[in-house]
This record gives structure tokens, C-alpha cells and sequence, in this order.
């Protein structure tokens, strides 16, 4: 049995700041803007809000460049809006958890400012730098944005390691005095009140020692490699007794690239490392990298099954559909027209909030945003956008119509348009001119209109949450796929003791007539996107049609 913890309980907000609430009429979001939903948080039943990096930053990739650790970027606000922030919070008996982002640095961070001066500098080492080899980089990683991840400095000729974009340098974890900086850092904010970690692509940390040339294959899904580094274990059991040991605290690795298997040596409570990790198994589903593929509601339960095992005995795990990183799930796996939106949107809400696992809502999830309309490549904003273009468009290697299509579909940008508020101009996010445009169905698609609403998708997720705090067995009971092998329902168990709650989503926009398996029989609704009852809910489910109900 699982033992009890409130980060198992909870159920997280995933705020993308920039793009939430404009206090200012800068058109970027910012803290004030956040402190003044928090009672829409608090309505909603979310106890913690993951924040977006909220260090200083020159914002190449959206704050994922940290220039400085114990600052705040201007844009968003001051310290002493950070600490009202957390203040504000826990008047309502809610917690922060805060992005770390500490697998590389901004370029512009004093750390590499020093280590690229030159090959003396004290600050050398805390990089990763490397003679060339023949005319070219030490060896052929690629960045994960596209092209090489190695930059040559003209002036010492040697070449830095970068992941992600070059101005994203990769920190060397292997320089103990790079890990005492980053543990410091971090007792800063826990010491601020903070709860708990997003940890930004830890589990590339460690880097492959020889780095060796990848094959083929590896550089094909390079998440697959870039996680195999020998001491990501280490590190993490090192951070957790200087730093997150006796602190109670949220701790949630990005796990990108690791698989079930491998999962349990991060997330067992006994191993003492990460309390979660969030896997990209589901929000990837239907896709090979930015390149759209099939996918079935069989393969998407053969996930959650698999996912399902990734705690091991004595770990946890995450539920999550959307991030800033990821196209909206409800026009990935749902049906975002007008008659399909909302029930759809109810379904993914059942399968977020039902399944075993802390859940992560992303803003705007909760109203069902949906992806946006790109005309053309330069309406993209996200860095990682513009690297795919110039890799397959820039270099003649594909057409342009092949890549705007996969692009509309996958882009992260289409999770980073403003939240949409109400129906007035730019949704009520900001009085001024927006850094990003806002999606033009936010006249239907608002929190205002939702709020109004008891039908809403909005109220569902709260009648969601509501019914999962109230229920010790869907927070801590068992998972069970009842039907692995129906090609458009996912019907799952929920049991703990003598409770027991089953799950049914009907995934498609069809009528499906269905039959319970095992003589299972339905005693009491829960909750029913259709409001079913007892009697009616099978033999034909409606068309994304979704519940919670009590086996008899
Ligand atoms: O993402 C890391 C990551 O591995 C991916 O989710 C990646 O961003 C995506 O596959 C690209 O298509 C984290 C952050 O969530 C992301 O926003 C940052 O850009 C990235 O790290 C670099 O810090």
C-alpha cells in the first residue's frame, strides 16, 4: 500500500507565466497578474502552482536561459512580488513548487561569461568544452532544437556543449563546485518558502564519459542517450542529502527519454531521489520527434498501463496531458470542434484527473484552450519552432508545406498563446498589445462564460477534483485496465480495501455500444459528462461520452 504524502494528494497548476495574466500592459505576463488569480486557482481545487522560470533571463527561450539564479526577471516582477506570490498562497493554503533549470545556463550567466574568457578562466570547467576533432566539432551530438550541440569560440578554438540552443550552454556536473553552487541556489528559494522542484531536463545531467560518436539510430532520439549518463544517480542522491532531505518536499523530474523500466531508480521513496517524474510516453503519442504519426486508443492504453507500472513498489508517479511544451490535448486527442470541444474536453479531464498518478493541469486545460491557426513560419515565436525550419526548410531537405503542417499540429507554441480570460479584446489578459496573439475563439472559449456555466468544462474539472479529494481510493488506489483491448473505450479500476470505482471513457466521437467485461455492473454515478444514470449509462455510450461510478 501507498503511503500517505500531500504530494500525493495534490493537484498541481502548471502556470506559464508569460502568457497568464498581464498586470502591467506590457503584454507579457508577470507575477502581479498571477497573485491576482489566485482566487480563481483556489476555486478551481488546485493545491500547488508549478511556476514557469521566473529568474532573470534573456529570454531566448522563454526563461529557460537563466542569466541569473537569485534574480527575477524583470518582466515579470520583483522580489518582492515573488514573495507576496508565495505569501498569497499560503494564505489559501496552497504551495509553489519552482522550475530548476540547472541541466545549462544561459550564455549570458556570469559563470559562462567567465568560462568562455578563456582556457585559465576559474570558471572554465564549470562547462563542458572540448578540442575539435579534424576540421569539425569533438563528436556528432546533436541539440535536441535541431543542428549541432557543439559551438565553436573563436577565441580559444576549443568548442562548448549545448543540448538545447547555443545560447544554452550545458553546465559540467562533474565540477563539484558546480554542484555546491546549484545545491546553494536552491536552499535560496527553499529558504523563501518554496515546496518543492520542477527539474528541467535532470536526467541529461550526467553526460556519457567517452562522448562517444551517437549511431544512427541514437541520433534519431537522442532523449534516449543523453539519459544513459552513468552518474544521474549520484548526482540526484547528492542533491537529496545536502539539500531536499527532512524538507518534505514536491520534487518532479522531467524524465524525458527514460523509460518505464528504468523509472522506479528515480522515484522510489527508499532510493531517497525524485518523488515523481513526468514521462512524455502519452503527450508524444501519435508523433516520431516534430513528425506527425497514427496513433490508436489501444496504443494510448497500452501507455497508460506501462506508465502505470513506472512507480515500482514504493514510488509515485505524474498524470499529464498538456505542458507549454506539447500541443493542447484537446486538439491532440480530442475533438476540438464546436460539438466536439466540450464533451472531448470532459473526457481528457476524466482520463487527467482519474487515473493513478499526481495530476497536472495546464492553464487553460481546464476551458478546453485548443491549438491556434499559424498561416506561415513567421508566425511561429518558439525557438525550437524556427530550428526545425531551418534543419529540414533552411537546408532544401524539405518543402515548406510538409514542415508548416507538422508544425501547426506539434508546435509548443500552440500551449503559449495568452490565457483566455473573458471575451473582450485579447481575452482579458492584458490592456496592451499582447507578446503573443491570442487565440481568436477565446469569444467562446473564456473563463468568464465558464465560470457562469454549471455544464461547463470548467465546472467539471471542478466537480473532478472535489470528487478525487474525496476519495481516498482515487488518489491511493490501484489501476486497472479492464478492457486493454477495446479500440475506443478506456475502462479502468480504481480500488483500495473494499472500495472500488470504475472509469469509463468513450475516446471517440461515435455512439459505441459497450458491454462491461468481467459481468462488471454499474451501482451509482459518481460523476457522468452526460449526466447518465444508473440505468442508462451502457449499453450505448454517447460520444465521448466519460464517468466515475460505482461498481455493484
Ligand atoms: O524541455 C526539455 C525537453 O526535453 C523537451 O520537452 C523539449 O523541450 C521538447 O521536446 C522540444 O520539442 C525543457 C523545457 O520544458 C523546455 O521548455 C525548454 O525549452 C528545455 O527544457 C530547455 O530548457
Amino acid at each position: 500500500p501507498q503511503k500517505a504524502r500531500w504530494w500525493k494528494e495534490a493537484v498541481v497548476y502548471q502556470v506559464y507565466t508569460r502568457s497568464f495574466s498581464d498586470s502591467n500592459g506590457d503584454g507579457i505576463g508577470d507575477l502581479p497578474g498571477l497573485i491576482d488569480r489566485l482566487d480563481y486557482l483556489k476555486s478551481l481545487g488546485v493545491q500547488v502552482i508549478w511556476l514557469a522560470p521566473h529568474y532573470d533571463t534573456p529570454n531566448v527561450d522563454n526563461g529557460y536561459d537563466i542569466r541569473d539564479y537569485r534574480a527575477i526577471d524583470p518582466l515579470q516582477g520583483t522580489m518582492a512580488d515573488f514573495d507576496r506570490l508565495v505569501a498569497g498562497l499560503h494564505e489559501r493554503g496552497m504551495k509553489l513548487i519552482v522550475d530548476l533549470v540547472i541541466n545549462h545556463t544561459s550564455d549570458q550567466h556570469e559563470w559562462f561569461r567567465q568560462s568562455r574568457s578563456g582556457p585559465d578562466n576559474p570558471y572554465r570547467d564549470f562547462y563542458i568544452w572540448r578540442d575539435g576533432r579534424d576540421d569539425g566539432p569533438p563528436n556528432n551530438y546533436l541539440s535536441i532544437f535541431g543542428g549541432g550541440a557543439w559551438e565553436k569560440d573563436e577565441a580559444s578554438g576549443q568548442y562548448y556543449l549545448h543540448y538545447f540552443a547555443k545560447e544554452q550552454p550545458d553546465l559540467n556536473w562533474e565540477n563539484p563546485r558546480v554542484r555546491q553552487e546549484v545545491y546553494d541556489m536552491m536552499r535560496f528559494w527553499l529558504d523563501k518558502g518554496v515546496s518543492g522542484f520542477r527539474m528541467d531536463s535532470i536526467c541529461f545531467i550526467s553526460k556519457l564519459p567517452d562522448l562517444r560518436d551517437l549511431t544512427l539510430a541514437e541520433m534519431e532520439s537522442l532523449e534516449h542517450v543523453y539519459v544513459t549518463g552513468p552518474k544521474i544517480h549520484d548526482y540526484l542522491q547528492d542533491m537529496y542529502h545536502e539539500v531536499l532531505a527532512g524538507r518534505d518536499l514536491l520534487t518532479v523530474g522531467e524524465a524525458f527519454g527514460v523509460s518505464f523500466e528504468n523509472t522506479p531508480a528515480f522515484v522510489s521513496e527508499a532510493r531517497n531521489e525524485l518523488t515523481m517524474v513526468f514521462h512524455f510516453e502519452i503527450v508524444r503519442l501519435g508523433r516520431h520527434d516534430w513528425q506527425v504519426q497514427d496513433w490508436t486508443v489501444k496504443d494510448l492504453k497500452a501507455v497508460l498501463r506501462g506508465e502505470d507500472t513506472s512507480s515500482g513498489p514504493d514510488g509515485w508517479l505524474t498524470s499529464f496531458l498538456e505542458n507549454h511544451d506539447n500541443p493542447r490535448s484537446v486538439s491532440w486527442f480530442g475533438d476540438p470542434s464546436p460539438k466536439g470541444h466540450a464533451p472531448s474536453a470532459k473526457a481528457l479531464a476524466t482520463l487527467l484527473i482519474m487515473r493513478r498518478g499526481t495530476p497536472y493541469i495546464y492553464q487553460g486545460e481546464e476551458i478546453g484552450m485548443t491549438n491556434i491557426y499559424f498561416d506561415g513560419i513567421e508566425d511561429f515565436q518558439d525557438i525550437n519552432a524556427k530550428g526545425i525550419w531551418n534543419n529540414t526548410v533552411g537546408i532544401g531537405k524539405m518543402s515548406a508545406e510538409e514542415v508548416l503542417h507538422s508544425l501547426r499540429r506539434i508546435s509548443r507554441d500552440n500551449a503559449r498563446t495568452p490565457m483566455q480570460w473573458d471575451g473582450s479584446n485579447n481575452a482579458g489578459f492584458t490592456t496592451g498589445l499582447p507578446w503573443f496573439r491570442v487565440n481568436p475563439n477565446h469569444v467562446d472559449i473564456n473563463v468568464e462564460r465558464q465560470d457562469a456555466d454549471p455544464n461547463s468544462i470548467l465546472n467539471y474539472y471542478r466537480t473532478l477534483i472535489q470528487l478525487r479529494a474525496s476519495q481516498k481510493a482515487l488518489i491511493y488506489g490501484e489501476f486497472e485496465d479492464v478492457d486493454p483491448d477495446h479500440p475506443a473505450v478506456i475502462a479502468f479500476t480504481r480500488t483500495l480495501g473494499d472500495e472500488q470505482f470504475l472509469v469509463l471513457i468513450n475516446m471517440c466521437g461515435e455512439t459505441e455500444h459497450y458491454i462491461l467485461p468481467h459481468g462488471l455492473k454499474i451501482a451509482e454515478v459518481l460523476l457522468d459528462n452526460m449526466s447518465a444514470s444508473v440505468e442508462n449509462v451502457l449499453p450505448d455510450l454517447k460520444p465521448w461520452q466519460a464517468g466515475v461510478y460505482r461498481l455493484a
